[in-house]
């Protein structure tokens, strides 16, 4: 039996702050729309996509970040996407920042990401662990990036699971830049990882960076690719958003590390592909046949460690 996924990376445009979660949701469908045109099964959103990227900013009052939070998924503004997913028989994947609330009545933030299937089922569901970024104020930089002061890190670990006929894992943004991200989900046997992501062009604290970002974005999603003989699907909001230019660069990459579909502007676009699952064998069972290949009493610091530490002069 095929197992062909037809996949859309759904690129976003720049999303105002004036912007109401309904209006987004209306660009969504459009998309979902076309891409249910070209025969996707699937069809892949960026982090954080019902709104404008918060983190560029610092908040005093909690009730301002809160306000950019789902308390219930779906809800009223986004039950839509899930209808749609139903009456056109396609999947999707949405990064958005939840709220939920503890027995005792704490309030816990994540940013998540979930996969719905094409009955509107939630079939997946993954909280970012690898949060960039600071937690304090820092004026001198052009625009914060605080991620680290309004998320906790994700508790649900590198998670895969069995849907459109495969296995499926999802990272998000900062993630795709750690090897670690794609060694998890490759150990459980991962053939399509699903990746939004927010980067501005600009690093703050290495503007010597800035002109390699769409490089960097490449390099790291095709290396893991390859490397654990997965698709990878990388789904930028793209553009100038609140005044902060942001990558695009969208692509699905193949199990060879090729790059097999791209977006080509920074707005709301489609990049399309039928990527074959059956592709990620002829890497699992060769190159990378981690049961035949890899040492892992050799890889203890990896998680022993956290920090660099150099040998003593
Ligand atoms: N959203 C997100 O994780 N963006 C980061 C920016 C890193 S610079 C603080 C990224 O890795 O693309």
């Amino acid at each position: 039996m095929s197992r062909i996924v037809t996949v859309a990376a759904a690129q976003l445009g720049p999303i105002a702050r004036s912007e109401s979660r309904s209006q987004v949701v209306q660009r969504m469908l459009a998309l979902m729309r076309q891409a249910r045109h070209h025969g996707c099964d699937l069809i892949v959103f960026p982090e954080l996509a019902l709104t404008t990227f918060f983190p560029r900013w610092y908040f005093e009052d909690q009730s301002d970040v809160d306000a950019f939070f789902e308390r219930e998924m779906p809800g009223p503004e986004t039950q839509p996407l899930f209808d749609a997913a139903r009456e056109l028989g396609m999947g999707f994947t949405l990064g958005y920042a939840e709220l939920t609330q503890n027995e005792d009545g704490r309030t816990r933030h994540f940013n998540t990401a979930i996969t719905v299937d094409k009955t509107g089922r939630i079939v997946g569901k993954y909280r970012k662990i690898h949060l960039p970024g600071h937690r304090e104020h820092e004026p001198w930089r052009a625009f914060q990036h605080l991620e680290k002061r309004y998320f906790e890190t994700g508790n649900l670990e590198f998670n895969v699971f069995r849907s459109f006929g495969g296995v499926l894992g999802m990272a998000i943004c900062n993630d795709r830049r750690w090897p670690e991200t794609y060694r998890v989900m490759g150990l459980q046997g991962v053939e399509m990882i699903l990746i939004g992501y927010n980067t501005p062009v600009h690093n703050p604290p290495a503007p010597e960076h800035d002109a390699l970002s769409n490089f960097h974005n490449e390099l790291v999603m095709q290396s893991g690719a390859y490397q654990n003989g997965s698709w990878v699907v990388g789904v930028a909001k793209a553009g100038t958003e609140e005044g902060v230019p942001q990558i695009g660069n969208s692509i699905i990459v193949a199990p060879s590390g090729e790059i097999v579909a791209a977006c080509s502007t920074l707005g709301d676009e489609l990049a399309i592909a039928r990527c074959d699952l059956d592709l990620t064998a002829s890497y699992k069972n060769t190159t990378f046949n981690f049961a035949k290949h890899r040492e892992p009493q050799a890889y203890g610091l990896i998680v022993e460690r956290k920090g660099a530490v150099p040998p003593p002069l």
